[in-house]
């Protein structure tokens, strides 16, 4: 696994464009020919943006890492987000991870509920954090549908009217962003089935899985 094996290879200072370019050679390594699109790759403060494009940013201890990035099979698209802790974290970083994992598993369970409605779900998540955190810390949707293009209808956002059916797929990325502190995101790809969901992403998403050791 491509993630597996670029989180090792995360050490003190190296750069989020050095890592980009880490990811993208493993990728290309494995057999992918198109990527998705540029992998985001957001070391602490840097991870507030939600679109980080990699700077010369260099990686502390106690830093997150967030990773997005997808690649293609056959035109098809893939998608996904993992948020790291480079070193064990701060309270405030694992509470906020909880808090995003938290509205994640609700929106995840909604599905496996048979929930269908795409308004509803991102509602129901968004105001679950609205609860703990501004709204404006939450400032996209929940979820796209993925194809052949990464960003593709149906839309999981506030007053979406978009039904889900069986075998789309979408993800489901609930994030939290604060300036000058730093972001999470959690997103996992999903393809709805009649009365369930199947989760694409197989990447550990406890807190423990996602603390680095420091290297
Ligand atoms: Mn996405």
């Amino acid at each position: 696994m491509v993630l597996r094996r670029v989180i090792n290879k995360l050490t003190i200072g190296i750069g989020e464009v050095k890592f980009s370019k880490l990811i993208i050679s493993e990728l290309k390594q494995g057999g992918v020919k198109a990527l998705a699109f540029e992998p985001i790759v957001a070391f602490g403060q840097g991870a507030a943006d939600v679109h980080h494009v990699p700077t010369k940013n260099k990686l502390q201890i106690g830093d997150t890492v967030m990773l997005d990035f997808g690649t293609t099979i056959n035109g098809y698209c893939s998608d996904m987000t993992r948020t790291f802790f480079f070193g064990e974290p701060a309270k405030r970083q694992a509470k906020i991870y909880a808090d995003v994992l938290q509205a994640q598993e609700l929106a995840l369970k909604k599905l496996k509920a048979g929930h269908r409605n795409c308004g509803e779900i991102d509602y129901a998540t968004r105001s679950y954090l609205g609860k703990k955190y501004p709204r404006r810390a939450f400032p996209h949707g929940l979820g796209h549908g993925v194809g052949t293009a990464i960003h593709e209808w149906p839309t999981l956002k506030p007053n979406s009217k978009d039904i889900l059916k069986p075998n789309m797929i979408i993800t489901i990325e609930p994030g939290l962003y604060f300036k000058n502190w730093g972001g999470i995101r959690i997103e996992d790809m999903v393809v709805i089935t009649k009365h369930n969901v199947t989760d694409l992403t197989k990447f550990p998403k406890d807190l423990k899985s996602v603390i680095l050791k420091i290297k």
